[in-house]
């Protein structure tokens, strides 16, 4: 007999999908089929990644994007190939990306959604191995667009969906269409992402702190005070002080945060008045996913991030995410209402 452990009913991703969307009213599938070519484009850049070393694709591509980071060949790989598979996906009218100066608009398809996408967050650290991922929001057209900036220029309330691929030493998958937030785990041995944390909730508590305390002498005294708080012991943790760990790669540091808890901040400093991170394509989608899953996210003034109204489709904001204890402890800091 097979051993106990070995489940013979396993919920692939496109299983799971062809389930929520039996239970949605009205479904059309488009929603499906989007979703079906997202992870199409995760499990061909998780592999284009792995081949990196081997295929000699590390390193410099010679171009650099919007922002005039140097862009790494795979930065350029990862977004042609995620372009391709929402243009081939026939879903999508309008798509953000990182890698790309200007909106990119897709006239000839009848898509009925905008996605904004960081193809590959955290490529500085490729070269080192580390983990590195790709961030989606996705929006519904809105009525009667024909797919315009108008249907990403808007609150991230909005949202109809948000994921995450993060390439580590798995292919992790975590999903909200605002039902709440259900992680997967590639099998490569099937090519299936397979439903390994269904309805993952954050926990509301975790002495753990994610910051770049190298940015510290150019954070407001504020910020510095609340970082040092934490370093203290303290009393709810058996008299220990919080625990620093940074990745250095959003994804990475954000994926331990939905498992172990705790907090990410990236907040403004002087250099960066208006933070590091991008609102549309990691901010917003990290915030819906952590909200879905019972956490907080916030910016340096206490706001929701949902609710930041963005001007351009490459604007930045600071961002603190994370457990409801530790954001809430933040924002008691800064004689802000607690969420
Ligand atoms: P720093 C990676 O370059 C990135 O965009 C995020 O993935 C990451 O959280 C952040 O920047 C790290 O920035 O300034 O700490 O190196």
């Amino acid at each position: 007999p097979l051993k106990e452990d070995f489940d013979t009913d396993i919920v692939t991703l496109p299983r799971f999908l062809l389930e929520s969307q039996k239970c949605a009213k009205n479904a059309t599938g488009d929603f499906t089929l989007l979703l079906s070519a997202l992870q199409f484009a995760f499990k061909f850049i998780s592999q284009t990644i792995r081949r990196a070393e081997l295929v000699h694709l590390v390193g410099l591509s010679g171009s650099s994007n919007s922002t005039g980071d140097e862009q790494k060949k795979l930065d350029v790989l990862g977004d042609e190939i995620f372009i391709n598979a929402m243009k081939s996906s026939g879903n999508v009218k309008v798509l953000v990306s990182e890698e790309q100066d200007d909106l990119i608009l897709f006239p000839t398809t009848t898509g009925t959604y905008a996605v904004c996408c960081d193809p590959i967050d955290g490529s500085s650290n490729l070269d080192a191995g580390v983990s590195v991922g790709t961030i989606v929001s996705i929006f519904k057209l809105q009525p009667n667009s024909t797919g315009t900036i108008n249907d990403v220029l808007r609150s991230g309330l909005e949202m109809v969906g948000a994921c995450y691929a993060m390439y580590g030493s798995s292919t992790h998958l975590m999903l909200t269409t605002g039902q709440g937030v259900d992680g997967f785990t590639l099998d490569t041995s099937i090519g299936e992402f397979i439903l390994v944390y269904p309805d993952l909730q954050l926990p509301s508590h975790r002495n753990i702190y994610s910051i770049n305390e190298g940015n510290s002498f150019y954070w407001t005294p504020l910020i510095r005070s609340f970082i040092e708080e934490l370093k203290k012991p303290h009393e709810k943790d058996n008299g220990k002080p919080y625990s620093a760990r940074y990745v250095g790669s959003m994804v990475a540091d954000v994926h331990r945060t939905f498992l172990y808890g705790g907090l990410f901040a990236y907040p403004a400093d002087n250099k960066l008045p208006n933070g590091k991170l991008r609102l549309l394509y990691e901010a917003f989608p990290m915030a819906f996913l952590v909200e879905q899953a019972g956490g907080v996210a916030v910016n340096d003034e206490g706001k929701r991030i949902l609710e930041i109204m963005p001007n351009h489709i490459h604007d930045r904001t600071s961002i603190w995410m994370g457990s409801t204890d530790e954001i809430n402890n933040y924002l008691r800091h800064i004689g802000k209402p607690e969420l």
